[in-house]
């Protein structure tokens, strides 16, 4: 874990937006899989882990606004816990080094709070078990539920911006991803099966200390965004698309992708449509700032691929009109990018609206393509964002749009049905805004075409 000084200033820094009342974190427990005491790999909750940074289930704190004091609500192992699960460093010492002198057993939260519900601030719960409790704290059916906006906000507006010691654990998590994409590029070979190079990275990521941020997508149905079926054999002509990333011990994520031939080499067609991915890419990448809005660089990136996509015969027309009118969209049908932290797609349990966008400039939730777009709002130095340029060709919604004639004047349907069976390209790095322009994170990840090929030309033995 971080220096305790700094747990202890992002706790004040909370509370110091409040004038009264108390703020309740609450952790994670280990969820069963089948049965109580077979449970799936521990994940703490990630606001929990910013500001209590203590990785073990079942935790609560409350941080009271009025006293500037925290209380940690938790157990000690028993005599039994010990016997099955040996000896480990005891709470009290686990939050002294969080700077927390304060600790209660779990079940005298209920007490703690009991009387002071209308003046207690806490956050969207996601798991069950958190849904359960705070029905029992607030004394309220779970659908009457109210998490509090101003805490909402203040996580956000925290949890933004990046310090300098966050993003040296960014950078070893995207480190580990680099080579980790790199060793993918390299074992892929006609013949082999995505699960084995989903199982290579996997043994590559732990063998460092870290785990998955998040399923990885391996995968030669590229299109399908988020496609967690990995049982295909791979031959000579597919394309692989790798979404993967890893994170550090402290919870902090990368999030990278890169399409590359199975063969050694693309085919005419993948050639030009990685092309037109990378320009965009490279348009956006240009575009990071701070002050600029991402729904800006996000329709300029659109505008990219539309010029490509005309180019290589897929769309006509004009590619400012095209976008507009949002044709693009049956091509890239998400967003450019999203926040990256201790989540991937940082704070998402807080809501998309907080996070990505502000109340004079909402989220548009409704048109197709843009609704999908997680980050709108104007950058601020030290956000940290992915930013995630495609082409998928979708055959059912090709043929979705091509029967209600959608766009005609936009998209070559003739052309674009020769090659339903394209798949998907998407390349993706992260991002560090800064005032006068970006860094990208971590180290290189090879991404011009001829670089993929010297990759591929040098295989692992
Ligand atoms: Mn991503």
């Amino acid at each position: 874990m971080f220096n305790k000084k700094i747990y202890i200033t992002r706790r004040n820094q909370l509370i110091s937006k409040f004038t009264t009342g108390k703020v309740l974190l609450l952790g994670n427990i280990e969820n069963p899989i089948n049965f109580e005491h077979n449970t799936y790999p521990f994940r703490q909750d990630s606001s929990f882990l910013y500001y209590i940074g203590i990785q073990s289930p079942k935790l609560a704190a409350v941080l009271d606004i009025d006293h500037g004091e925290t209380v940690l609500f938790g157990d000690e192992m028993t005599i039994d816990d010990i016997i099955w699960m040996g000896q480990q460093e005891t709470l009290a010492h686990k939050a002294e080094h969080v700077g927390i002198y304060q600790l209660l057993p779990f079940d005298q939260l209920f007490d703690f709070l009991q009387n002071t519900q209308e003046n207690i601030h806490y956050l969207p719960p996601y798991q069950p078990h958190n849904q359960l409790l705070l029905q029992k704290l607030m004394q309220c059916p779970a659908d009457q539920l109210r998490p509090s906006v101003p805490l909402i906000q203040a996580v956000v507006a925290q949890r933004s911006i990046k310090s300098p010691e966050e993003i040296v654990e960014l950078e070893k998590s995207i480190d580990v991803a680099v080579d980790m994409h790199r060793l993918a590029i390299k074992m892929t070979t006609p013949g082999c099966y995505e699960y084995q190079i989903s199982n290579a990275m996997q043994h590559f990521a732990q063998d460092q200390g870290m785990s998955f941020s998040y399923p990885p997508i391996v995968t030669k149905r590229g299109e399908i965004l988020h496609n967690h079926m990995q049982f295909h054999q791979l031959q000579a002509g597919d394309l692989l698309l790798n979404d993967s990333g890893v994170e550090t011990s402290l919870g902090y994520a990368s999030d990278l992708t890169r399409t590359f031939p199975v063969a050694k080499r693309f085919t005419v067609l993948q050639e030009e449509l990685y092309q037109v991915v990378l320009h965009a890419f490279k348009s956006a990448e240009q575009s990071l700032m701070s002050g600029v809005r991402f729904k800006d660089i996000h329709l300029k990136a659109c505008e990219a691929l539309v010029e490509g996509l005309i180019q290589t015969g897929f769309m006509k027309g004009n590619a400012q009109d095209a976008v507009m009118n949002h044709a693009h969209a049956l091509f890239f049908q998400c967003g450019l990018g999203h926040m990256l932290g201790l989540d991937v797609h940082d704070m998402e349990d807080l809501g998309e609206q907080y996070v990505g966008y502000t109340e004079t400039e909402p989220k548009d939730m409704k048109t197709f393509g843009i609704k999908s777009l997680r980050l709108g709002k104007q950058l601020e130095a030290g956000n940290v964002l992915t930013v995630e340029p495609g082409i998928y060709i979708i055959p059912e919604l090709t043929q979705l749009w091509e029967q209600q004639n959608l766009h005609k004047e936009f998209i070559n349907y003739d052309f674009l049905n020769k090659h339903l069976d394209f798949g998907g390209i998407r390349i993706e790095d992260n991002y560090l805004i800064e005032h006068t322009g970006y860094r990208r994170l971590g180290k290189y990840l090879e991404r011009e075409i001829q670089e993929i090929y010297q990759l591929k030309d040098n295989p692992i033995d």
